[in-house]
This record gives C-alpha cells, structure tokens and sequence, in this order.
C-alpha cells in the first residue's frame, strides 16, 4: 500500500515471515507498539511456524508467503528471514504493494539491494532494513549529545565491539558462510559510525580468522574518511575473551574540538570538557520480555519497529530506509574488496562497478 494511501489506516496489520531464532523480539516488540496489529504468521518450515503462532497467539498461518500476500488485506510484512531470501521477498512485496521491513543484511550484493530499493520505489511503498544497532538506546544517547554540540566539532572516532559470546549456538548459519562478521555484525558497526559520523568516502581494512571452527573471518580493522572530516575507527571481533564479557556492548570513542565522549562497559556516558567530566547512565530500559545479554538488542527492536510505525503515520521515509542502506551495504562490500586486495577503496569505485553505474546508483540511493 502506498505511503498516502496508508495514512490514517492505523491500527495497521502486519505480517512476519520467518519465525526463527530472532523472529520473537520482533514479535513481542509488535505487541509493545501501539497502532500495530500482527494478523498472520508465515514460515516455510511448518514446525516454527506453528510454535510461534501457538506462543502469540496468531492464528492465520502461512508456508508460503505469496500465498499469504494473495489472501491477506496487509499494510506492511515484516522479513525476519536470512539474507538469501530477502531479494524475492521483498520483490513479491513490492509486487503485491505492501509496506516492507527487511531485516538486516537486507542483500548479499549491491545489485541485489539496489534492484530491491528500486522494486518499492516503483510500487511506491515504504521500505524500512531492520538495521536496529543504531536505536539502542545507548547509541541514541551518543548521537543526541554529538548532535547539541557537547563535544564542539568531532573530528576522530572508534566504535567498537570485542567479544568472546557463543553467537553459534543460537545461530548457527554464522559459522557456515564464507563471510562471517563483516557482513553479519560489522554491518551494524559500520552503520553506527555512518550515524555517528556522516556518510564516508574511503575505507581500508584488514580482516583474519582466529577461530578454526568457523568458515569466514571473525575479527576485523576498518578504518573510514568521512565526509565530515571525521577519521574513525570500526573494529569487531568475536575471539576476544575479556575478564568481564561485554557482548552485545559496542563501546564508542569520540574526540572533539571542545573535549572527548567515551561510551563505555555496562552503558556507562562520559562526556568531558573543559567545564568538568559528566557521568550519564544509558543502560537500556527494562522490558518485561528482555533476557539477558539481549537487553540492549531487544530495546533497538522495539524502538525501530515504532519508529517503523511512526513513519507510516506520518508519511516519513524511515531514517533506516532501503535507500539509506545502500551506503551501509557499500561499507561491507567496501571492507571486504580493501581487505581482499590490501589497499583503499574509494566508494566511487563501488558506484562505478555497480552493473547500474554511476548515474543508477545516485538515482536509486539519493
Ligand atoms: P533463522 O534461520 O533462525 O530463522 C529464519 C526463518 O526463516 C527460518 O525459520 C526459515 O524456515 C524461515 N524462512 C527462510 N526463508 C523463508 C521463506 N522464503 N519463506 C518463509 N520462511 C522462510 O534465522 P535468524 O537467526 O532468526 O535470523 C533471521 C535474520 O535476522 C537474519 O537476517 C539475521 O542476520 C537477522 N538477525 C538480526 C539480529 C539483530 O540484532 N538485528 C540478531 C539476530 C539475527
Ligand atoms: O545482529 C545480528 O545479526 C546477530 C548478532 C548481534 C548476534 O551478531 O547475529
């Protein structure tokens, strides 16, 4: 349904496909947004399926999504499935003109996501990636005091995440794929340090492997010029065993031109000036379904699907949109070719070898 068309249709019906490992924070989150309504359910594996309906109490069941997008009055679909099934999904979304979320990667290629923005822009439908690291509440906090000025002019950041947390066990795919957390974390990582810091112009990496378990790298250096002037830091690994586990803490580093902001373990805001050193709190808000060390992810969850919601009652373009999401994808594909090749990668370069060229990836992505 278009963007004017939805206006004022609230409460607005949804449905999720794909009722697996992360599905559930979804899922409690819709019933925690107000003006949402989840009025079916679809998972190709029938088993999922019929648990999560059973848990939330969703009774129209689908394993197959074009067949629930053929028989429900939809307003959005919510894709909770892995990456390999979000270029059709989203497409037959598109088709069947339905508001869309993606969760993230929202596509393995650039290609594939810029055709995926291009679908709903042309169906004229909303589309949202569910890149929710950015609306923890922490990192929220980060953005709100860079953006009043707290610190004058950044002009050097770090964002980072070091952890030793068995993320295999809950999803084991990660271990599988040539690409492990670049794609899978650093995308998040990367997509702070764009909120952060604006949009960047060059990158250069470096990745390895330390655990001999798993197919793809799991630890990796990037560092990005921004368009701001801001040099940063983004750095990840999942091989790093600290004495207190900090998983899924990012920690942030910010200098600026009036003084210095360090996000630091358990939520912990320091800002320092010239006026004195200010201790914040910015733990995340409890929620009567958190568990733990999901909290700070489950309060993201909630805070993008409301401001999914916020969107199409307004008519606003989510900040995390298919459109702004090309520029995180272009960080991934950009780390991975500046790791791969042991050079800098200018992100024109990526513009240029997108088979839409230069002038198809402004269209879709500006
Ligand atoms: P999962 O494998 O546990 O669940 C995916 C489900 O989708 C499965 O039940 C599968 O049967 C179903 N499915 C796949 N293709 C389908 C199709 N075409 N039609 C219907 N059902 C289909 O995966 P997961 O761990 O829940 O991850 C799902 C997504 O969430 C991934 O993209 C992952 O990166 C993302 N994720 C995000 C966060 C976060 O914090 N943002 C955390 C974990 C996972
Ligand atoms: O965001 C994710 O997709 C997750 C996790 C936070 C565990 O890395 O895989």
């Amino acid at each position: 349904m278009s963007e004017s068309t939805l206006r004022g249709r609230e409460p607005f019906d949804g449905a999720l496909i794909g009722c697996g490992f992360f599905a559930r924070n979804h899922l409690h989150a819709w019933r925690d947004v107000s003006g949402a309504n989840i009025v079916a359910l679809c998972d190709a594996d029938e088993a999922r399926l019929t648990a999560a309906g059973r848990e939330f109490g969703i009774e129209r069941l689908y394993t197959d999504a074009a067949a629930m997008l053929r028989e429900e009055r939809l307003d959005f679909v919510d894709i909770a499935t892995t990456v390999a099934s979000h270029h059709a999904l989203v497409e037959l979304a598109a088709a069947s003109g339905v508001a869309t979320i993606c969760q993230k990667p929202f596509a393995r290629t650039l290609d594939d996501a810029y055709a995926m923005v291009a679908a709903c822009g042309e169906a004229n439908v909303p589309l949202m990636v569910h890149e929710n690291f950015r609306w923890q509440s922490a990192i929220q906090a980060v953005g709100a005091a860079l953006q009043a000025g707290a610190i004058g002019r950044p002009f050097w950041g770090r964002v980072s995440f070091r952890s030793a947390f068995d993320v295999f066990s809950g999803q084991p795919y990660l271990a599988e794929g040539e690409r492990f957390i670049v794609e899978d974390l650093g995308i998040h990582v990367l997509d702070i340090a764009r909120f952060l810091f604006g949009d960047a112009t060059r990158v250069t990496a470096s990745m390895s492997r330390v655990n001999p378990a798993i197919k793809g790298e799991d630890v990796a250096t990037i560092m990005l010029c921004h368009e701001s002037g801001v040099n940063s830091i983004v750095d990840c690994s999942y091989a790093t065993r600290l004495p207190h586990e900090l998983f899924p803490q990012t920690l942030i580093e910010v200098d600026g031109s009036a003084g210095t902001l360090r996000l630091m373990a358990d939520y912990q805001l320091q800002i320092h000036t010239a006026a004195g050193t200010e201790l914040r709190d910015a733990t995340p808000p409890a929620l009567s379904w958190s568990s733990a060390p999901w909290e700070a992810i489950q309060g993201s969850v909630l805070n993008i699907q409301s401001h999914w919601i916020d969107c199409l009652r307004s008519g606003r373009e989510p900040a995390t949109s298919g459109r702004d999401n090309l520029r995180t994808l272009a960080l991934v594909e950009a780390t991975y070719l500046s790791a791969r090749e042991g050079r800098g990668v200018d992100l024109r370069e990526l513009e240029r070898a997108s088979s839409r060229g230069d002038a198809g990836f402004r269209q879709v992505a500006r």
